[in-house]
């Protein structure tokens, strides 16, 4: 590639008004089981930023809906499970995932290749603890303290549900990959809630489990969770290809704590794109100096576009990044 290779985390979605306009009338979790709006809803993004990579439109949730969990998206909440899983009865629920569980996957992905051409699509699915969090939570948490419950209190549960929830994982990004998406991402946003011995005991063996049956799926694997500094050589030790970093942790840092070998991807704060185009730039400037440091930089944002975003600041700062890298 000619520059470093820039993509959005959240890049579709509430920031844009053509992204508005095609969700109007249709529910959230409606739309990520139609192929034409996630075909729509996926190329919006590359359209208007110009952007490396495209990311499959979908959210963590839709596997556990496609496996019969009662649950839905809510706007302006989030996900929100209608039985909290919290004893072996709700574990049990969590049967395997099959491919035929999400044929509108494959076919999306199928024809979003094809659109696509040479630019990576990146498929996603959502980290063990993250998704246990929701389930166990019954929707979004601050304290994820039910969850934190379970795993101290109930080790042979937690794992029972950590090995579905992986399984489950490693089966929706082998059905996107096998459709053709050139890269995998996997979203263990929360994880930064748990110490580095809890994470260690309770999180590691499954995300080093997900990475090595990844393997054979031969494309990126891109490891991601938020506020995961002190996590950062643990998330590397799982077997990622490129590490994800938010914020917090300058990228040439953050080098020094992945393993050899290991490309980093991040890690612009959203919130500097309410600021003024100068300060942005500055910032822009300072993640790709430090990214330099690493065995490979995808530019990113820290996490996800926050949505009252201005487009046009994207779009500048896509052109921004591919001038200041262009080699
Ligand atoms: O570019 C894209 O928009 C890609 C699609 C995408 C992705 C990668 C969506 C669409 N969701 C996700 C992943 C996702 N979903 C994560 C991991 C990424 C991250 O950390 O941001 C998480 C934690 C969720 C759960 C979720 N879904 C939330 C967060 C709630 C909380 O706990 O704070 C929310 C608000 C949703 C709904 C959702 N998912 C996606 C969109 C566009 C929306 C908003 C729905 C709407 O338009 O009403």
């Amino acid at each position: 590639m000619p520059h470093t290779p820039v993509w959005f985390m959240r890049q579709a979605g509430r920031s844009l008004p053509e992204y508005r306009r095609v969700r109007a009338d249709v529910p959230m979790l409606e739309a990520c089981a139609r192929p034409d709006m996630i075909v729509e809803i996926t190329m919006q993004p590359v359209r208007r930023y110009d952007v490396d990579a495209a990311i499959y439109f979908s959210d963590i949730v839709v596997p556990l809906k496609a496996i019969g969990i009662d649950l839905d998206i809510r706007p302006g909440v989030g996900p929100v499970v209608a039985d909290p899983i919290r004893d072996a009865e709700g574990v049990k629920r969590l049967r395997a995932l099959e491919p035929d569980d999400v044929p509108y996957v494959t076919e999306a992905v199928g024809t979003l290749v094809g659109e696509l051409g040479e630019r990576p699509l990146i498929g996603f699915a959502g980290g063990p603890f993250t998704l246990a969090s929701y389930l166990i939570e019954g929707g979004p948490s601050k304290n994820h303290e039910h969850t934190k419950a379970l795993m101290y209190g109930a080790p042979d549960l937690w794992a029972d549900l950590m090995q579905r929830l992986s399984a489950i994982t490693v089966e929706f990004l082998r059905v996107q990959a096998a459709a053709g998406a050139g890269a995998v991402q996997l979203f263990d946003s929360w994880v930064g809630a748990l110490s580095a011995d809890d994470y260690r005991e309770s999180v590691l063996p499954y995300t080093s489990w997900i990475f090595e049956r990844l393997a054979e799926l031969d494309v990126p694997r891109i490891h991601f969770g938020v506020g995961t500094g002190e996590l950062l050589s643990l998330l590397s030790e799982a077997g990622a290809d490129v590490v994800g970093v938010d914020w917090r942790v300058p990228l040439d840092k953050a080098a020094q704590r992945v393993q050899p070998g290991t490309a980093l991807q991040g890690n612009l704060d959203p919130a500097t794109l309410f600021a003024p185009w100068d300060a942005v730039a500055r910032r822009a400037s300072d993640v790709v100096a430090a990214g330099a440091a690493a065995e490979g930089h995808v530019f990113n944002l820290g996490h996800g576009v926050l949505p009252d975003t201005d487009p046009d600041v994207l779009a500048r700062l896509t052109e921004y990044v591919h001038t200041e890298t262009a080699r």
